[in-house]
């Protein structure tokens, strides 16, 4: 009797397992059930959760439409990747408090970069959290503005051409971060040392000034984080021309962004353009990489990278006007 009834309940759960395990885990208050949709229909759900320092969280990951990729802004833990129709189980530790965004890093469409969403995690940690202010802040730097540059060289600088023999210049990283390459061409071009130099020569020392302020392995972060982050819109070869480029100017949702002066979206921004880049500090691009265009369809990184792969994209945008050449 016992038995016959253990059998028929074998079969039920075998005939309705799988609705039956989906309820299990919503009521299951240690398991956050995390939807997945394209930002247009409504991005993650929940779009928020809080978790406490030290307390694993466990998600069970899903989407309602196409694939998505579920990450943590700021932290190594990989990215893991959300199918329709399938769960994908997570459990998630913070040692530190504080507001994390999570996001999604496959593109599944020209609003993708706007499926993000946060958790607040409370409790208190024996690290103390000192939040960076980002260089722009600090030097007052209106990174909305136009930045045209004054003079441009007549071919792409390159370091490894770098002066005439015995000419060498080495400017500190302070120098690289908070002034323009027109502006440090400026310089050099009116010390007595270059009287001998040709403008373009000059040029080529600029160039193994940003050469020399950077290493291989950040460029190399950088052009990795660029092509999965940044390609879309401003293209592989850095010229604007994304795939999303088109779209972009539509994309943008009206509502509270729409009509306001000043916030129209733009085309994403040419970095071989020598015009618009030798005019920019790094300081500069750093902070509109930090903080976005604000509705211009430059989406803000700054809760996404942590400050070194901003540094790193920023010496990758570079290699965009400067050969990079083998230090001299
Ligand atoms: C969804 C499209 C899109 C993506 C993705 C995108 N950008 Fe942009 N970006 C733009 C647009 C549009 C502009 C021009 C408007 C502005 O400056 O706000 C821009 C401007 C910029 C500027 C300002 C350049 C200047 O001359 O002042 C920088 C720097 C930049 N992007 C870096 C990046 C980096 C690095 C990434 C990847 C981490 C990235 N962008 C991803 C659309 C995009
Ligand atoms: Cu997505």
């Amino acid at each position: 009797m016992k038995a016959e009834w253990f059998a028929r309940l074998v079969v039920i759960l075998l005939g309705i397992g799988l609705p039956l395990l989906a309820i299990f885990a919503r009521s299951d208050a240690g398991v956050i059930e995390v939807h997945g949709k394209v930002a247009e229909n409504g991005g993650w759900t929940p779009e928020s959760f809080n978790a406490v320092v030290g307390q694993p969280i466990h998600l069970r990951l899903t989407s309602d439409d196409v694939v998505h990729s579920f990450a943590i802004g700021q932290s190594d833990t990989a990215p893991i990747d959300v199918m329709p129709g399938q769960m994908a189980d997570a459990t998630l530790v913070f040692d530190k408090p504080g507001k994390y965004t999570f996001y999604c890093t496959r593109w599944c469409g020209v609003n993708h970069w706007r499926m993000r969403g946060t958790i607040e995690v409370s409790g208190s940690s024996t690290e103390v959290v000192t939040p960076t202010t980002p260089l722009y802040v600090a030097l007052k730097l209106s990174i909305d503005d136009p930045h045209p540059a004054e003079v441009v060289p007549v071919s792409r600088p390159s370091a490894a051409q770098a002066g005439a023999p015995g000419v060498k210049v080495d400017l500190p990283a302070e120098v690289y971060r908070t002034q323009s390459p027109v502006e440090v061409w400026k310089q050099l071009r009116a010390a007595s040392f270059s009287n001998g130099l040709s403008d373009m020569q000059v040029w080529n020392l600029v160039a193994w000034v940003w050469r020399s302020n950077t290493t291989p392995e950040s460029i190399a972060s950088g052009k990795r984080l660029y092509s999965q982050n940044c390609a879309a819109c401003h293209g592989e070869t850095g010229q604007g021309n994304g795939v999303m480029a088109a779209s972009l100017k539509k994309a943008v949702p009206s509502g509270n962004m729409s009509g306001m002066p000043g916030h129209d979206t733009a085309a994403p921004v040419n970095f071989t353009d020598a015009r618009n880049m030798l005019g920019a500090s790094s300081a500069i691009l750093q902070g509109k990489i930090i903080r976005g265009g604000m509705g211009t369809g430059m989406p803000y990184w700054g809760p996404i990278f942590t400050d070194a792969q901003v540094w790193s994209l920023v010496d990758y945008l570079w290699t965009f006007q400067f050969e990079e050449g083998d230090k001299p």
